[in-house]
């Protein structure tokens, strides 16, 4: 699916011209707004696909949908809330959270909701980024994305899955009108978010065939509601909520030490899900199907203390053979099986090295980001900035990835370090930065000589988290408190730099 708008003819409108535009209002769009306008500065825009801010906490409505991630680490640390009803957060109050900040910090005028950005491309003439949008045109001296890596749900190449004739979506785009109620369902993955939509809906279903491809390893979630007395307490005694959150991330960090460094060490982690499994899953067999066949952190490690017994339930099946054809009210199975369903949920993740966003953005050279991601692939310089874009920051982008604790903590390092480029653009009056290629190639060689040895890399299992040439450009690979200090200043001399129009071009 590509969306590149290049007919400049679609809407008369003259451009409207920003300093700065960011693109996309989750986590990391709104809290680089947050900082900008804290800065003082007035001059950015937030162009939002959406209606609203909250980014895939808007959009993942699933039944079950929930953070794995402590509820007081998963949180900007400037708007920490002691409000939280309990020690890991449903996806209704993560939301709200978010629209609550966007409110309290008075940034929701700065946005254009339902603004979709179909294309954006460089001018080495003007120094300007020209961006088509749904609401006509923009133009730009500094552009963000900040569209996240979870945007875009990947819909399973199945034959015949579109001559499905019954309920059929996505697990991020829930189809709320659609009553599952006494129905025969299929679910397709067993991922983060298969893993929470099946225990929410096997018992209100007729019946449930769990589609699963790979068996995940599962750990126990420390969920429960948080005590008035708790509450209370974080509400009133200065400090008493940074604390627990420092806590958390501390303990969080170091599961680095097994999952980047010395992998061996992930046993410890894999005996505790071992046990778990022992316990919850009686039936040998069921057993046997849902026992991983890699290392436990090769993959996202889930959590739920309610999947395994939704498994056990009579209505619902674990299916293991892959998937042959999808017919007009059935599923089909290699094996020849055919069972059939009213309504199936593809829960099959989303594209993150292949995301369709990078066919719109085309950088100096006229390539967009997918051209060259596909001949190099994802690369770039502290996931900010990617040489060939000039004046253009990225949020999340190449090797910011976890699996361990909050994205909160790495979307604040770079809202630290596009604010302070930002700052240091106006102070030194440059009209072009861009990344340097042999500084980009320094940090990728760095990055990818840490992950050879990373579990992620070498735990005998397929993942998202590598591209499709093998490399994983999705992972951060240290500590998250190395991240924080990398990005801690903008590095000006790693940039290509311009004050004059000739030698912007
Ligand atoms: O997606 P996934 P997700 N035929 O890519 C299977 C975040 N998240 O939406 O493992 C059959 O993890 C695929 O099988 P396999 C989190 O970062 C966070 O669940 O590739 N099956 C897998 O089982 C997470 O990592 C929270 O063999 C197919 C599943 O579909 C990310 O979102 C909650 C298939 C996809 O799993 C994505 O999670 C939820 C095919 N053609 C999500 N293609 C939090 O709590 C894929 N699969 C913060």
């Amino acid at each position: 699916m590509s969306r590149k708008v290049t007919d400049k003819a679609v809407d008369a409108r003259p451009a409207r011209h920003s300093r700065i535009i960011i693109v996309g209002s989750g986590f990391s769009g709104l809290g680089l707004a947050i900082r900008l306008s804290q800065q003082g500065r007035q001059d950015y825009l937030v162009l939002e696909r959406g209606n609203d801010v909250g980014g895939t906490w808007r959009d993942n409505t699933y039944p079950g949908a929930a953070c794995d991630v402590p509820s007081q680490l998963y949180s900007y640390s400037f708007a920490l809330n002691p409000d939280w009803s309990r020690s890991f957060s449903k996806q209704p109050e993560i939301q709200r959270y978010i629209q609550s900040v966007a409110a309290e910090y008075d940034v929701r005028d700065k946005h254009i909701f339902d603004c979709d950005m179909t294309g954006a491309q460089w001018n080495g003439e003007t120094a300007r980024w020209e961006i088509q949008t749904s609401q006509g045109e923009f133009t730009a001296d500094i552009l963000v994305s900040a569209v996240g890596a979870l945007c875009e749900p990947n819909l399973p190449d199945i034959k015949g899955i579109n001559n499905f004739r019954g309920e059929i979506f996505h697990s991020a785009r829930w189809n709320h009108d659609s009553d599952l109620t006494g129905k025969r369902v299929a679910v397709i993955g067993t991922g983060a978010s298969a893993i929470q939509i099946v225990p929410s809906i096997a018992k209100q279903v007729a019946h449930l065939d769990v589609y699963q491809r790979t068996a995940p390893w599962l750990l126990p979630r420390a969920d429960r509601p948080y005590l008035l007395p708790e509450k209370l307490a974080f509400k009133h005694i200065p400090g008493l909520q940074a604390l627990s959150r420092a806590a958390i991330y501390a303990a969080r960090e170091t599961q680095v030490v097994g999952l980047a460094k010395f992998p061996p060490a992930m046993k410890l982690l894999e005996t505790v899900a071992r046990a778990k499994l022992r316990i919850e899953v009686k039936d040998p067999e069921l057993r046997a199907k849902v026992t991983p066949n890699f290392r436990i952190g090769c993959k996202r490690m889930l959590i739920s203390n309610e999947y395994y017994p939704a498994l056990g339930r009579d209505n619902v099946d674990l299916v293991t053979e892959g998937i042959q054809e999808i017919r007009g009210n059935s599923v089909v199975t290699k094996d020849g099986v055919e069972r059939e369903v009213d309504a199936i949920i593809v829960a099959t993740g989303f594209h993150v090295t292949d995301s369709p966003a990078y066919d719109t953005i085309s950088g100096r050279d006229g390539r967009t980001l997918s051209e060259v991601f596909d001949a190099i692939g994802q690369q770039g310089y502290k996931g900010s900035a990617i040489n060939n874009y000039p004046n253009m920051f990225f949020m999340l982008g190449p090797n910011v990835g976890l699996g361990h604790t909050s994205m909160v903590y790495m979307i604040e390092s770079q809202i630290n370090y596009i604010a302070d480029a930002v700052a240091t653009i106006d102070l030194l009056r440059l009209r072009t930065i861009e990344v340097r290629k042999d500084v980009q190639d320094e940090y990728n060689v760095e990055l990818q000589q840490k992950l050879t040895g990373a579990v992620w890399n070498t735990g005998g299992c397929a993942s998202w988290y590598l591209d499709k040439h093998g490399n994983n450009t999705t992972l951060w690979p240290d500590f998250t408190f190395r991240f924080r200090s990398l990005l801690e200043k903008f590095d000006v001399s790693a940039y290509e730099t311009s004050t004059s129009a000739r030698s912007a071009a």
